[in-house]
């Protein structure tokens, strides 16, 4: 499918590419009708061209005369465009499309598929003489999977008011290169971390199998929202400004890269660049020709120009390509059709649904725009001020609006709770807070979210961690909907989260800070405002008083220990919990007044919701932790990359002896970099997390749960890193304080060693979420529950 070069040279437009985009918050303001069929109709008259006024007498220009003139235009644009690359190498512009996205440190590890990308991070490579950069951070980790993770701790807790949304980026070669990153990819795209992942790929002229050849498009594309593989080094500019984009909008996520080493070595020579714009920017999109087209689009002024519209055929996204200055950029555009299109420009409707939850097939919907003049708007602020017993969920799509949701949450005084990833969007030093909620969560939100009357989920998606079993999960709400005076709300940035998991009775398309600024708005603005959770809020404290999480404590103990000469010794000591410990931890930060300054990572286990129960969260993008994917031995990578972004914090891996088994290689990246970080392994000798299920569903069949531990202190010294070592609740406090606060500027090993507790309470799995195992007894549980 070729398009004839002649046909694109001919005239080019003299007037400049008038660029502009309109945010899709105005687009979406100018809706009005509530029909639910209106987003047809509106689809369906966009289309039509609105020809401005002719100037002249002249006849209108026929369509397809209008849309080649626009391909000309914006195909000279392009070229232009990729002007500022010519004569570079592909790996070259690769980097050079890293600095323009604003990234700064680099994790990876070498191979010889990736030596062409790896040179252009060398300080002596040319590039870099006088260049008016600073170069990009190249960190050496000890394998791919810690350069994947570290990437991820890095963008989950990059500040987020920086020119660049956030964004983590890892590098490495083909084949096992890329097989030691399918966790970390895997683990990003389950909680929503944006994350580029670049690969060396065997030369497109090898022989089939060739040397460290993997799949890795047909490996990492479950795992990615978008993998592809370049054609050729032409494509790279545009390649690389979609891979950033897709990585950092909609719900971020991972996006991975396959460069093989031919094409990192290909010039970008003038001829490369028509070659490219000639036959591979075809007018519609075609899998097998490229990842860009060009697709007709209409600005919101009428015009009709093309778009380039990158990404596969069926998850294609456009781009208005704008000029300023001589300086182009791809301004996203929203193309107005398809749910990955409404994935990325949320369309800020709202749908109401009657009879949600019901299971009535007979469902009457009606839609709107947030707005607070639009009428399915009000009707949806109207359900939450009568509400009596509200409860606001709060996740990780709240992680940039913690003031309006605070804001929101006391103007209506509604009790807020938390998810894993939302921890620290609601200051939970606050009366309302409720803390966190789900299969470890505290018993006040999880009875409170069963009782509630509204439940309000803002930038959550209803994961099976929260919801306990589904059939019984929100029966207050359920019956308040049956009489007509409650129900759900559901705020999501993505349309396909609508009615995934439950079905709300409102669903808001957008934002969370965009639906919390428009009720706080309605709410100011609102005469009669009273505040009808009085009784509920009572209920809250009643409940906190009654269920408190409990720390385990021991009794003294007697018990041999060998001293410095290697004689025995018999001593006493008391042993802790890991509940106990992490009490510790946040008492002494909050007396410090640090825990606003603080961040903490995790490994997966008993020590990680341990953590996540009895840290005092105060900012959102504070606990970082593999929620969803569950993945041990992140603790380590996360709290690297988190002070790689982060280096005024204090950055602490809450680590578990089991999780921080599987990754402790990258011990060496901190000592070699010399990166400040403080990491604390709560050792009970077990994965207790595990031990338990075993207990409670396999009686007690303890199999592959112990751990046989090295000696973590000379492990810290056989990398050069200082450690401290506490068995004890004599001495916790004093090592506690010497682990914070003593060296601020050097890395520091805290082994604990710990008593086996379990963390609760818990929902055993499949049960409702107000059923939960409260205290370690023997507890009659139902076996044939499958553990999942
Ligand atoms: C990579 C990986 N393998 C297995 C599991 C299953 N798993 C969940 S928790 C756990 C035990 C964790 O042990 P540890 O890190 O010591 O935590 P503890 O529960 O003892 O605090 C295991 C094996 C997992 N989550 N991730
Ligand atoms: C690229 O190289 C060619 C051939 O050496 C040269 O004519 C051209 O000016 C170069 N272009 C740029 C932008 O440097
Ligand atoms: C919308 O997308 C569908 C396929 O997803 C396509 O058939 C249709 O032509 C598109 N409509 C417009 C207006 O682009
Ligand atoms: C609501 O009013 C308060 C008090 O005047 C103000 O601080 C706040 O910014 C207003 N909120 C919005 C969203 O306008
Ligand atoms: C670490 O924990 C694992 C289980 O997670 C255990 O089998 C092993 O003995 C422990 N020690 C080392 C050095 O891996
Ligand atoms: C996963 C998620 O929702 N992350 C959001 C955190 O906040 C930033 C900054 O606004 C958003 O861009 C992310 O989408
Ligand atoms: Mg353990």
């Amino acid at each position: 499918m070729k398009i004839p070069r002649a046909a694109l040279i001919a005239v080019l437009s003299a007037t400049s590419a008038a660029a502009f985009t309109t945010p899709s918050h105005q687009l979406a303001s100018r809706r009005t009708s509530l029909a639910s069929t209106f987003q047809d109709v509106e689809r369906n008259n966009k289309v039509e061209i609105v020809e401005p006024e002719p100037q002249t007498a002249a006849p209108p220009t026929p369509r397809p005369v209008l849309e080649a003139k626009a391909s000309r235009k914006t195909r000279a644009a392009i070229s232009d465009m990729f002007k500022q690359y010519e004569n570079q190498s592909g790996a070259a512009i690769v980097y050079s499309k890293l600095l323009e996205h604003g990234v700064e440190v680099v994790n990876g590890y070498s191979g010889g598929a990736v030596l062409p990308l790896l040179d252009q991070f060398h300080l002596d490579n040319p590039r870099h003489h006088e260049a008016g950069y600073k170069p990009i951070k190249w960190i050496t980790n000890s394998n791919e999977a810690s350069a994947g993770h570290i990437a991820e701790g890095y963008a989950k807790s990059m500040p987020i008011n920086g020119p660049h949304k956030p964004c983590g980026v890892a590098v490495a070669t083909s084949g096992p290169g890329v097989t030691n990153l399918i966790t970390p990819l895997q683990d990003a795209i389950c909680d929503g971390v944006p994350m580029v992942v670049l690969c060396g790929q065997a030369a497109t002229t090898a022989p089939e199998d060739a040397f460290q050849f993997a799949p890795a498009v047909g490996l990492t594309s479950p795992c990615t929202k978008w993998s592809y593989q370049i054609k050729s080094a032409a494509e790279i500019p545009f390649v690389m400004d979609y891979a950033f984009y897709i990585a950092r909008n909609g719900r971020p996520g991972p996006v991975f890269v396959d460069l093989p080493k031919d094409l990192q070595n290909q010039i970008l020579d003038r001829d490369l660049i028509e070659a490219y714009i000639d036959n591979s920017l075809p007018e519609a999109p075609s899998d097998a020709i490229g990842m860009a087209s060009l697709k007709t689009e209409t600005r919101p002024n009428g015009e009709l120009f093309k778009a380039v519209r990158l990404g596969y055929e069926s998850n294609g996204l456009s781009f208005d390509v704008t000029e300023k200055d001589g300086a182009y950029k791809m301004e996203p555009f929203s193309s107005k059709n398809g749910s990955f299109n409404d994935d990325h420009h949320p369309t800020n409707r709202v749908y109401w649904t009657s009879n949600a939850l019901s299971g009535e097939p007979e469902k009457v919907t009606k839609e709107g725009d947030l707005s607070l003049k639009d009428q399915v708007s009000k009707d949806m602020i109207n359900f939450i001020k009568r509400a009596k017993k509200p409860v606001i969920i709060a996740g990780q799509g709240c992680n940039d609006s913690a003031e309006e949701l605070m804001e929101f949450a006391e103007k209506l005084q509604i009790p807020v709770t938390t998810t894993l990833h939302g921890m620290g969007c609601f200051d939970e030093r606050h009366p309302l807070a409720l803390n966190m909620l789900g299969m470890h969560g505290h018993p006040t939100p999880n009875f409170m979210v069963q009782e509630a009357d509204l439940i309000i989920c803002i930038g959550s998606r209803f994961d099976d961690r929260i919801t306990g079993r589904m059939p019984d999960f929100v029966p207050g709400a359920r019956k308040a909907a049956e009489l007509g005076v409650g129900g759900i709300i559901h705020v999501d940035v993505r349309i396909t989260e609508r009615a995934k998991q439950i079905e709300p009775h409102f669903f808001v398309h957008s934002t969370g800070k965009n639906f919390l600024t428009t009720m706080n708005k309605a709410l100011n603005e609102s005469e009669d405002l009273q505040i009808q959770t009085t009784d509920w809020v009572a209920k809250q404290k009643k409940l906190e008083a009654e269920y408190p999480i409990t720390i385990p404590k021991f009794k003294p103990e007697t018990y041999t220990k060998i001293d410095e000469n290697g004689n025995e010794l018999t001593a006493t000591r008391t042993m802790m919990s890991a509940q106990r410990v992490v009490q510790e931890l946040d008492k002494q930060l909050l007396a410090a007044g640090k825990m606003d300054d603080a961040i903490f990572t995790t490994g997966v286990g008993i020590h990680q919701m341990v953590a996540a129960q009895l840290i005092t969260w105060t900012q959102p993008r504070q606990m970082l932790s593999s929620g969803s994917l569950g993945t041990m031995g992140v603790a380590l990578g996360y709290c690297i990359g988190a002070k790689l972004a982060n280096c005024g914090k204090i950055t602490i891996a809450v680590d578990g002896d089991g999780s921080f088994n599987m990754t402790f290689t990258e011990l060496k990246t901190v000592a070699e970099q010399k990166i400040p970080i403080k990491i604390m392994i709560l050792d009970n000798e077990g994965q207790m997390m595990v031990e338990y299920w075993q207990r409670l569903f396999h009686d007690g069949r303890y199999l592959a749960v112990r751990n046989e531990n090295p000696d973590y202190v000379t492990l810290a010294k056989a990398f050069g890193i200082k450690s401290v070592y506490c068995d004890n609740e004599d001495d916790i406090e004093e090592k506690m304080k010497e682990f914070l606060f003593a060296d601020p500027d050097e890395p520091v090993l805290f082994h604990v060693r710990i008593n086996r507790t379990p963390c609760l309470p818990l929902v055993a799995p499949g049960q409702p979420l107000d059923d939960m195992i409260l205290t370690d007894i023997d507890v009659d549980v139902d076996q044939s529950a499958a553990p999942s």
